[in-house]
């Protein structure tokens, strides 16, 4: 099967809400060396783009979403591994804390960012979805994170964002850990106005955020 044939299997797979024919494609687009990140991107993510859509206009309704999205998930399962073989050997970056805010059960994002984050050398602690903001604290005082990744989905649970930032004021420790944010309705702007310190619109933006962000802080430190 050709590369383009095989990635439009996976968004085909994601809009037919076909799991087991996208774990197929997902072994047969790694068996013809494409890469991990390509069949998410050029592959997956497409096909769960378009199902949001048709959520949105009520053309499909929840369970055809849980149907697309256990798809997306069963072929991340099968890529994980694959992605994560390219960081190996990769030195230590630093020390990342992630979770999906308060009220938002949305992991797909988010779980690849982590997995993008070990790949590049972060040490990452996932504290999963609907995380109150005591956890982020918590979690990254006992760390010592540098970086704590929030993921929001949804236009109703961002509000949460701005309370784990404010949380971490009120605790006296804002700028000890460089607070990072993202996912779908999420943008620069907004990032702004709650004083949230990187915005990255893909998770291969949010590394490259972190990083520099390590590095600038070692370099400030040293
Ligand atoms: C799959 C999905 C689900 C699945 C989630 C399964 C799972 N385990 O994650 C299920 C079925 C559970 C679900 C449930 C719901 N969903 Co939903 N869902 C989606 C869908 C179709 C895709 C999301 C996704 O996984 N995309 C693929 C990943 C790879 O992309 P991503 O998450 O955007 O992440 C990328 C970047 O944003 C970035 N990123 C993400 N996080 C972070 C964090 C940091 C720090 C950084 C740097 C980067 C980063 O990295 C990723 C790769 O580059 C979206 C539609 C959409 N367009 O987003 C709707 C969507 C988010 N859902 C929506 C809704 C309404 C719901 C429900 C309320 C439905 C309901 N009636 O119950 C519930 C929510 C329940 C809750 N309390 O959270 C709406 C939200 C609308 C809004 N208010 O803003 C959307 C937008 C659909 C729509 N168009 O209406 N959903």
């Amino acid at each position: 099967m050709e590369r383009a044939e095989i990635l439009e299997g996976l968004k085909q797979a994601v809009l037919a809400y076909d799991v087991e024919g996208g774990k197929g494609l997902t072994r047969q687009a790694l068996d013809s060396g494409l890469s991990p990140l390509e069949a998410i991107d050029e592959g997956l993510s497409r096909g769960i783009r378009i199902i949001g859509d048709k959520f949105q206009t009520m053309e499909i309704f929840l369970p055809e979403l849980m149907m697309a999205a256990k798809v997306f998930l069963e072929a991340m399962k099968i890529l994980e591994p694959a992605i994560l073989a390219l960081g190996e050997g990769r030195p230590r970056r630093g020390v990342a804390v992630i979770g999906t805010v308060k009220g938002d059960v949305h992991s797909i994002g988010k779980d690849l960012y982590g997995t993008l984050l070990k790949v590049s050398g972060f040490e990452v602690h996932n504290l999963g979805v609907n995380v109150h903001p005591g956890k982020f604290i918590e979690k990254a005082i006992e760390t010592g994170a540098d970086i704590v990744g929030l993921s929001a989905l949804m236009t109703t649970t961002m509000p949460g964002m701005r309370e784990v930032v404010e949380f971490f004021q009120a605790k006296g420790i804002r700028e000890r850990h460089t607070i990072l944010v993202g996912g779908g309705p999420v943008t620069e702007t907004f990032c702004k106005k709650i004083q949230a310190d990187g915005y990255g619109e893909t998770a291969q933006d949010g590394v490259e955020l972190a990083t520099e962000f390590v590095q600038r802080r070692r370099a400030i430190t040293q």
